[in-house]
């Protein structure tokens, strides 16, 4: 009896560290002219994100509107990237460098965004700006 109970309880923490594993996602954005779809995607920690149909785009994260000890990424123009897994939970902000002046950027939520306060604190302009409001509203 004590056997099957250790078995038991082996097989349970097995199946535990499998599932973990095995339920990191990765998830697709992809651009539309010049707009990223979806523009606000929320993924869990450990999650991957994966830009697709990039032709005359990049993705470039932003340094200060990423959450603390978080590593940024910038692809090359046209690659489908997809980046490291996102182990560090809040708001990362990124932009197609090209095209940020006609507002192509958008915002993945890593599990609690935690850092939404301090990219307010840093006063935000033109389209990050429009992106902290997009994570905002997204959280509501
Ligand atoms: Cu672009």
């Amino acid at each position: 009896m004590k056997y099957i109970k250790s078995l038991i309880a082996a097989l349970l923490g097995a199946s535990v560290l499998l599932s973990s594993a095995v339920m990191a996602e990765n998830h697709i954005i992809t651009t539309k002219g010049a707009q990223f779809f979806p523009i606000v995607i929320k993924v869990a920690p450990g999650d991957t994100v994966s830009w697709e149909n990039m032709n005359t785009h990049i993705t470039e994260s932003i340094a200060e509107y990423l959450p603390a000890g978080a590593e940024g990424w910038t692809s090359n123009m046209g690659e489908s990237f997809t980046t490291p897994p996102l182990t560090v939970e809040g708001a990362y902000i990124y932009k197609c460098t090209p095209h940020w002046g006609m507002a192509m950027g958008g915002v993945i939520i890593v599990g609690t965004p935690t850092n939404l306060d301090d990219i307010k604190a840093k006063k935000p302009k033109g389209p990050a700006k429009r992106l902290y409001k997009k994570a905002m509203k997204a959280m509501k």
